[in-house]
């Protein structure tokens, strides 16, 4: 009896202390640390059932039953403050993490043409005011289209002027200059008239700096006919610089080699970054290398299957990423392809 007793009593001090100390829980660390200790394993009121053995034989029935009941007591009590620690986390976690759908939406960033597609475009409307098309040519291109058949034979030494990214495969290159596309155009128009512009990009193994990449592109101009002469080259360039960058803008052509033009020459703009002071763009010359020109040659007029005899033309070639940053004041054409949306954007 008084064995029967002591375990009861111990089961029932147990009861109260662990009710009392569940009432004052809230959190969820706290209620697991409780419930470790008051039905795990080890807890007081399962060590009751390993103490069974202590009391009398008819004695074991009623104090098991009532550890039995404590424990389920226990559990349910346990089970209630746990789902209100529960409930009261959740809340707290959607109030923290509430979405205020209130708040305005970022605006999408707006794509733009990249400003060198946005000069090709303006080239391209002031050359259709002339009457020319567009006509595009492959940037991989053959050894033959690219130097041969231009009139600069292999182990001619005019090629160094082209430092070119050769290919693995034998006779393709990328192409260093768009007036491969000259021929690919006359063949294909021989021996009607020709009045096309050809744009794209060229690629040469070149040191690069604040006039110079290894990637850019070059828009080429042609035109074959009957009695075309220098003067329509000059006029032509002339209109084009006029329309381009505005009336009274200074111009100078100075005389050029060219394996596939003669005579050939270069066209400069003034220098609007140093308004021809001399500044790093335009190596203190104060004048910009927009283009290279000259009359169609002989040879290249036979390859393309015109006859030097009746037929002449001309020629031109000039670089859209040096017209913009004439234009735009830029004062370093690697910006073009650096990629940094802080240049892109402002044009
Ligand atoms: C040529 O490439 C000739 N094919 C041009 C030509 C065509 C002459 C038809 C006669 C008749 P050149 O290497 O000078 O020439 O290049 C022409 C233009 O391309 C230059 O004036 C310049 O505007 C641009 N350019 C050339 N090299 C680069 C470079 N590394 N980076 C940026 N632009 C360049």
């Amino acid at each position: 009896m008084t064995e029967k007793s002591t375990l009861i009593q111990e089961l029932e001090t147990v009861q109260a202390k662990a009710e009392a100390e569940l009432a004052s829980l809230s959190d969820e660390g706290g209620l697991a640390k409780w419930k470790t200790e008051y039905l795990g394993k080890s807890s007081p009121v399962m060590q009751i059932f390993k103490r069974l053995p202590e009391a009398g034989k008819e004695e074991r029935a009623l104090i098991g039953q009532f550890a039995n009941q404590v424990k389920s007591a226990l559990e349910q009590k346990y089970e209630l403050k746990a789902e209100a620690a529960r409930q009261a986390a959740l809340a707290d976690t959607l109030k923290s993490e509430q979405v205020d759908v209130t708040l305005p939406g970022r605006a999408p960033m707006n794509g733009r043409l990249h400003i060198t597609n946005q000069t090709l475009r303006e080239v391209y409307r002031i050359f259709a005011e002339m009457g020319f098309q567009v006509y595009r040519s492959p940037e991989v291109e053959s050894d033959e289209n690219n130097f041969e058949l231009l009139n600069i034979p292999a182990h001619h030494p005019a090629r160094d002027l082209w430092d070119t990214f050769f290919t693995k495969k034998e006779g393709v290159i990328l192409r260093t200059h768009t007036s491969p596309g000259q021929v690919r155009a006359m063949r294909e128009f021989a021996p009607e008239p020709i009045r096309v512009v050809l744009p794209g990009m060229c690629y040469r193994y070149e040191q690069t700096d604040a006039s110079h990449e290894f990637q850019f592109n070059q828009v080429e101009l042609l035109v074959v006919g009957k009695h075309i002469t220098f003067a329509n080259l000059k006029g032509t360039l002339q209109e084009f610089v006029q329309r381009m960058y505005g009336k009274g803008v200074r111009t100078r052509i100075r005389p050029s080699y060219f394996p596939f033009v003669e005579p050939g020459g270069e066209m400069d703009v003034e220098c609007f970054v140093c308004s021809g002071k001399g500044c790093p763009v335009c190596k203190h010359h104060g004048w910009l290398e927009i283009l290279g020109c000259g009359m169609v040659h002989p040879v290249v007029l036979k390859n393309g299957g015109y006859d030097p005899e009746v037929y002449s033309g001309f020629a031109a070639g000039l670089g859209p990423e040096r017209i913009s940053m004439l234009r735009y004041r830029i004062d370093d054409i690697r910006n073009f392809w650096a990629n940094d949306v802080r240049f892109l954007e402002q044009f």
